[in-house]
């Protein structure tokens, strides 16, 4: 990929189209959660691709287009204003810049943890831009996606005969969970038009550093995920569903069975997209280890033994398309 330089879009990168739109056809694993079989259908996709969509999930429609209003009524707001909610250091708005390490794209946001204990961390009163509204929604969705995360965590844990069911659950349902949300807006981008055949970074490629995260989008496209064969597919947006990512923790848990999946978001011309991701992470002083119970006889871990807390503080070390979990692989 390259920078462009002039103008809005200074440093942010572009890439090529072709390869994306070649391989448009992947189909993605549809997991009916209500359905016999769906703890098999999601594990299969865990393995495959770390990434599947959930339908029939029980959260209202009519509560996420509210919440989703209410978000965008933020990001409307003028830049001076949604600047009072930032630095997103550790939570708050950030606009282009993602993470402490030079990485940018077309994008801005709003980072919350989902930590009880740290939602004094949170942009609070002193935000004006970020209404109570706001707030009691977001609130509202993360316990919801968190018992539907907890709900297919379980069913991970059943399929590959985990010690129990809650082996991987416990760990978001912890109070001490270190879990945090996002909500993404990628404007649309009418200079954009002009890099003909170039697309421009949203959000650059990278895995989630924690266990799993669930996304949901407005109808516009932009996500796309990479496949073992190096390939980038678009996924489909589609706004009445949510879509699982696996990651990087829950690799190191399974021992490598079930794969995080490198991901990007690139910016429209015409429509804006705004997404909302839930990651579920663990206590900062969990161990991250391959779980007994997935590991066959005589099986020796692919990593060394790290806690969530070393795992994150060198992730943060790193660029957003490094390979973070390549220094906590045995040699
Ligand atoms: C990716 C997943 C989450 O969005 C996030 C991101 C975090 C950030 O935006 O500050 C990181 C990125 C994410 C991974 C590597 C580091 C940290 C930016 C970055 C360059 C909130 C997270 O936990 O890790």
């Amino acid at each position: 990929s390259q920078p462009i330089v002039d103008g809005n879009l200074a440093h942010i990168k572009t890439c090529k189209m072709g390869a994306a739109v070649a391989a448009d056809a992947l189909a993605i694993p549809v997991v009916d959660l209500s359905q016999s079989g769906a703890k098999t259908l999601i594990v299969d996709a865990c393995k495959e691709l770390g990434f599947f969509k959930v339908i029939n999930h029980r959260i209202s429609m009519d509560f996420l287009t509210k919440l989703e209003a209410e978000a965008m009524k933020f990001f409307q707001l003028p830049p001076q204003e949604k600047a009072k909610s930032g630095p997103p250091n550790p939570f708050g708005y950030g606009s282009k810049v993602i993470g402490p390490n030079g990485d940018v794209g077309w994008v801005e946001y709003l980072l919350f943890s989902t930590n009880p204990d740290l939602a004094s961390r949170n942009p609070n009163s002193a935000a004006p831009g970020i209404s109570q509204t706001l707030r009691e929604m977001v609130n509202e969705y993360v316990s919801a996606v968190r018992e539907m995360t907890c709900e297919v965590l379980e069913m991970i844990a059943d399929e590959m005969e985990m010690d129990t069911r809650h082996a991987l659950s416990r760990l978001i349902s912890d109070a001490k969970s270190d879990s945090c949300f996002r909500i993404n807006h990628y404007p649309a981008c009418p200079e954009l038009q002009a890099l003909s055949g170039r697309s421009l970074i949203g959000f650059g490629e990278h895995t989630d550093p924690q266990i799993i995260s669930v996304l949901r989008s407005n109808n516009a496209s932009g996500l796309q995920i990479r496949t073992a064969d190096a390939t980038w597919h678009s996924v489909p947006p589609d706004h009445t569903t949510f879509f699982f990512l696996v990651d990087d923790s829950l690799q190191v848990m399974t021992n490598g069975r079930l794969k995080s999946v490198k991901h990007r978001v690139l910016a429209d011309s015409m429509k804006s997209r705004v997404s909302m991701i839930y990651f579920g992470g663990p206590p900062l002083t969990e161990k991250i280890t391959p779980l007994r119970g997935v590991m066959e006889e005589g099986e020796e871990s692919l990593y060394k033994e790290f806690t969530w807390c070393e795992y994150k503080k060198s992730a943060y070390k790193t660029r957003l398309g490094d390979n973070r979990l390549s220094f906590f692989e045995k040699s």
